[in-house]
């Protein structure tokens, strides 16, 4: 057999990624509104939170504490930040506009001066090392207000105040960002609508009502933000977001192999299918009828979804999952996102979450198979805990054989014939865990002095990854 000489294509978008309410802090600084971030607890009650209806949206420093808060201060430590970025070699850096810093209420009809003003300074940092700004517009920070007042997503009104947000940040970035994408891991509602819809689920039999009803808002609202963009800045691509984990078939039963399909088909694809191919798939209307689940549509909403689907996908992979439609006796994945069964094949992170590099590969063309449009990952990476050596070194071996692993599965699948964009691998600089509220799961390759009890000094330090990752955007992917 011939060698084949794999490489990444030339202009590959190298770099990292970041949210936002997980690492800028300031808060209530700079006319900033509060989001649902703000009212996030960190540690173990997050996660309670999350997954327990009931959540009342205040804030209860008796009770609690907030990491989000503070973050990583990257709101006063830009520069420093972005200069240890461009010192890596960065193509691009993924990063989040809060939408509460350009509209504090989500209402209100004129943006925010000081908000706006705030992103320019990061845009024009990252320009000067010519580091690619790549923006989410929503990530997981809905205006609380928007909370409160509407119910979240579950809001028709809820479109026009995101319309105008939309407009606002085009209008004001047209000449400093090409690469937007809309909400945030669209599909991971399923699991916790809180963060990306603003709703905590109260009973359980109107969760998927609920659900899919702010699910139609939003691609709605997706729709408008791609014309939008289209319109205001031309040349420039957005896309979608999809949280990304092939659902693989226990054993070859063909009752498990059925059940996995339909839990890959309903978690990963049908948002992307609305999206993508600007159209609802014929499966759901199968279970839209077995699940009682009536959504109003109104005029226009299926023209405009079908007239403005995304320029691309950008997608987080972290894990595979392995189903059974019968779990009885079998130990499951203590992960805490996503639940499946325990693959016998695969280790996971100290978070339960499986590692599988070659399930990479398999999401990828999977989902070029299916979309034919251009890939981005733009989320990736291990979150472990880190020890800073007597000598003040931070020996993150496991963290670069994961990167490594996941670097080689997207080059077979470049080589497979999948259009691959970039990758920007989470958490480039240690932050605020989105799930468990934690310090602790770190991502980064710079770690931050900073510690679940609150205690730290900010330091950034740079961990033997950060060496490590230089060399392979250096050579754009070759040496790993
Ligand atoms: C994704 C989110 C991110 C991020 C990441 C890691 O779901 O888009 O915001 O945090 O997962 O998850 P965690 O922080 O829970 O480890």
């Amino acid at each position: 057999m011939n060698k084949v000489d794999k490489k990444f294509p030339e202009g590959f978008l190298w770099g990292g990624a970041t949210a936002a309410n997980q690492m800028e802090g300031g808060f209530n600084e700079g006319n900033k509104g509060l989001n649902i971030a703000d009212v996030l607890p960190g540690g173990k009650e997050r996660l309670k939170v999350l997954k327990e209806p009931g959540f009342t949206f205040e804030i209860d420093n008796e009770k609690y504490t907030y990491p989000n808060h503070e973050g990583i201060d990257f709101y006063h430590r830009y520069k420093e930040d972005i200069a240890l970025f461009a010192e890596m070699g960065f193509k691009a850096y993924r990063m989040s506009i809060a939408w509460t810093r350009i509209f504090p209420e989500g209402t209100e009809l004129e943006a925010n001066e000081e908000g706006l003003a705030f992103y320019d300074r990061v845009f024009d940092e990252l320009h000067k090392y010519g580091i690619e700004p790549v923006v989410t517009i929503s990530h997981y920070e809905m205006p609380l207000n928007l909370v409160k007042e509407y119910g979240g997503w579950r809001s028709r009104e809820v479109i026009t105040f995101f319309e105008r947000y939309v407009n606002a940040i085009f209008n004001r970035y047209k000449g400093k960002v090409k690469y937007w994408m809309t909400f945030n891991e669209i599909n991971s509602a399923f699991h916790f609508p809180i963060m990306s819809m603003g709703f905590s689920i109260q009973k359980e039999e109107d969760k998927y009502q609920s659900i899919f009803q702010a699910f139609h808002h939003q691609f709605v609202a997706s729709s408008i933000a791609v014309k939008a963009c289209h319109e205001i800045i031309p040349g420039a691509q957005i896309g979608c977001m999809l949280l990304s984990a092939p659902v693989y078939s226990y054993d070859s039963n063909p009752e498990n192999v059925m059940y996995a399909l339909q839990e890959e088909r309903l978690f990963n694809y049908f948002c992307g299918d609305v999206q993508v191919r600007g159209k609802y798939p014929a499966f759901i209307k199968r279970y839209f009828k077995e699940n009682n689940i009536t959504l109003d549509i109104q005029e226009g909403d299926l023209k405009l979804i079908k007239e403005h689907p995304v320029d691309y996908i950008a997608l987080s992979y972290y894990m595979s999952l392995t189903q059974k439609k019968d779990k009885t006796g079998l130990e499951t994945t203590p992960g805490n996102l996503l639940e499946g069964v325990k693959n016998p094949f695969l280790k996971a992170s100290d978070w339960g979450w499986e590692i599988d590099p070659t399930g990479l590969r398999i999401t990828l063309n999977k989902l070029y198979d299916r979309y034919q449009v251009p890939l981005f990952v733009v989320e990736n990476g291990l979150g472990a805990y880190d020890k800073v050596e007597e000598d003040g070194s931070i020996q993150d071996d496991y963290r670069i054989d994961y990167l490594r692993s996941h670097i080689e599965a997207m080059r077979e699948a470049v080589e497979d014939g999948v259009e691959l964009m970039g990758y920007t691998s989470w958490g480039c600089i240690d932050l605020v865990s989105a799930s468990t509220g934690e310090f602790s799961k770190r991502y980064g390759f710079i770690y931050i002095d900073k510690h679940d009890d609150g205690s730290g000094t900010m330091e950034r330090k740079k961990k033997k990854s950060f060496y490590w990752y230089k060399e392979v955007i250096k050579s754009n992917g070759e040496i790993l």
